[in-house]
């Protein structure tokens, strides 16, 4: 199938404040710095790199209950959405490189206005889904999905820096992928609200085929709708990805991120994808940090079409498209 959009936009967002580890506001550096902006070029999109959001930064952000640097956060997603939502306007599937993934918010709020029918596929060790009552840390990288969903409006507080922030997603139309470090606040709400997600368990269980067709299903059982990738490094194991914040032993392999990946790519709906928490601070060598920003250049790289079978796209071939 085609893809969405011919024309791939790229926005660097280096910020590092949803989290206390400093150096994930590097991310965009390193990432293009392993090729990917030749890479998604060599796939025949016309590459607009829209270079990296310059935030600012409040003199004083005092902690709100427990939760750290409230309007610090909410103001770079702020600034962040009216940036997706202005390059998802004008036509380019886009590509956001964090920086931690309190980000996720600001770029999947920004899609959504674009899009209000957007499904989002979460893939992370961690779901995210802290509100800033169950936070353990107060770190807002562990919270964006609670202030998407429509469903936990009265669970969350108003932080100062969020009221911007309008819940817009439906807890039917996500799902998480890659799941092995859950916080009680989280599984009861994943729980109570039925949503649908894959533990790295279940992908031991039924494989990465099965669990691409169930969560693909599950988000167009409706209609066909465009889907926000938000892909957060740390999903991977830590042997493949070791510069992240995060780390959590027994994540993906290899071959499981580029099919997962890939079939978001063959349904032809990818509109916005998030790759985050790449901390090149926190490798133990340059190696590492080199495996760990390659691995996400090899990530978007399939979500927008490379594959492993050749280069179909300036191919005429006798299988169906993809
Ligand atoms: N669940 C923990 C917390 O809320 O603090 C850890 C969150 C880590 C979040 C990383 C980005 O995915
Ligand atoms: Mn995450
Ligand atoms: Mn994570
Ligand atoms: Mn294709």
């Amino acid at each position: 199938q085609q893809s969405r959009s011919q024309s791939v936009a790229v926005l660097g967002a280096p910020f590092s404040r949803g989290q206390k580890r400093r150096g994930v506001e590097h991310g965009p550096k390193v990432i293009r710095d392993a090729g990917l902006i030749d890479r998604l070029s060599g796939l025949d999109y016309s590459v607009h790199d829209f270079g990296d959001l310059n935030f600012h930064y409040p003199e004083k952000d005092e902690p709100y209950m427990d939760v750290k640097s409230p309007r610090t956060v909410g103001g770079a997603n702020k600034k962040l959405s009216t940036a997706v939502s202005r390059a998802v306007g004008a036509g380019h599937t886009l590509v956001m490189l964090g920086g931690d993934h309190s980000l996720g918010l600001g770029s999947a709020a920004g899609h959504a206005q674009q899009c209000p029918d957007l499904c989002l596929i979460w893939v992370d060790a961690h779901p995210d889904l802290n509100t800033p009552l169950t936070s353990p840390s107060g770190n807002l990288h562990g919270q964006p999905v609670a202030f998407m969903l429509k469903e936990l409006q009265n669970k969350v507080p108003d932080l100062p820096g969020f009221s911007w922030a309008k819940p817009f997603l439906s807890c039917r139309d996500l799902v998480y992928i890659g799941l092995r470090d859950v916080d009680p606040g989280e599984y009861q709400i994943m729980k109570d609200l039925g949503i649908q997600y894959f533990t790295m368990r279940d992908i031991d269980r039924l494989g990465i085929q099965r669990v691409m067709e169930v969560t693909l299903d599950h988000l167009m059982a409706r209609k066909q709708r465009p889907i926000h990738l938000s892909f957060d490094i740390d999903a991977f194991d830590p042997l493949l990805a070791p510069a992240t914040g995060t780390p959590v032993n027994g994540g993906l392999t290899y071959r499981e991120g580029m099919y997962l990946t890939e079939e978001i790519h063959n349904t032809g709906l990818l509109s916005v994808m998030d790759l985050v928490e790449v901390n090149p601070v926190l490798g133990a060598s340059d190696e590492a940090v080199q495996a760990t920003a390659s691995l996400a250049v090899d990530v978007i790289a399939s979500s927008l079409g490379q594959t492993r079978e050749g280069a179909h796209r300036t191919m005429i071939s006798s299988k169906k498209k993809d």
